[in-house]
């Protein structure tokens, strides 16, 4: 078990889980797999990277943005206890109010948290360039007044931004809205 002072928070922005193991996976894919991992879940050569302990734990971690998803990823989920803010959530009490509470529950109990912001939960009218979209996202501008509103929030220590994809990228227009994007919570 992690004792309070290893305890870091995550915000999981996806319009994917990303929480299934070899067991639940029909693809099997690696991809489908790291948050799972990072909660101690899923094959051992992946969980036990970076020491034994599981990384985070389910109180400590929240899902935002989800829209796409199978039932073996949600069950583990669901089982763990991990609160899934899924887009008709957003919808319906606001996107402010949505980000609000799930910062506040990753770093109730956590020393400081991190986001990992995985592109795909933009709407792919205005991100085409990931490699699995899925209709029915946030707006960019949205996102970004969201994550201004961590801006100078010091118990944030990391930002990542995943799934950009330069070769779908025209002329840095994606490559440009992720600087933005950053600059809203770092600049
Ligand atoms: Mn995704």
């Amino acid at each position: 078990m992690l004792d309070e002072r290893e305890r870091l928070g995550l915000l999981w922005i996806d319009a994917h889980m990303d929480a299934h193991t070899f067991r639940t996976s029909p693809s099997r894919a690696r991809h489908g797999m790291p948050l799972a991992c990072l909660l101690g879940h899923g094959d051992p050569r992946l969980t036990r990277i970076g020491g034994p302990k599981p990384k985070l734990l389910p109180q400590d971690v929240c899902l935002i943005g989800v829209r796409s998803y199978e039932c073996g990823e949600a069950a583990l989920l669901d089982k763990l206890g991990v609160r899934i803010y899924f887009m008709a959530e957003i919808h319906r009490r606001g996107r402010a109010a949505v980000f609000a509470e799930a910062w506040e529950q990753v770093t109730r109990e956590s020393a400081a948290a991190g986001i990992s912001l995985d592109l795909d939960t933009l709407d792919p009218e205005e991100e085409p360039g990931v490699g699995s979209p899925v209709a029915g996202g946030l707006r960019r501008n949205e996102l970004a007044a969201s994550l201004r509103q961590l801006h100078g929030e010091t118990r944030l220590r990391a930002l990542e931004v995943v799934e950009y994809n330069p070769h779908a990228d025209r002329d840095f227009v994606a490559a440009r809205a992720i600087h933005d994007l950053c600059r809203s919570v770092i600049g």
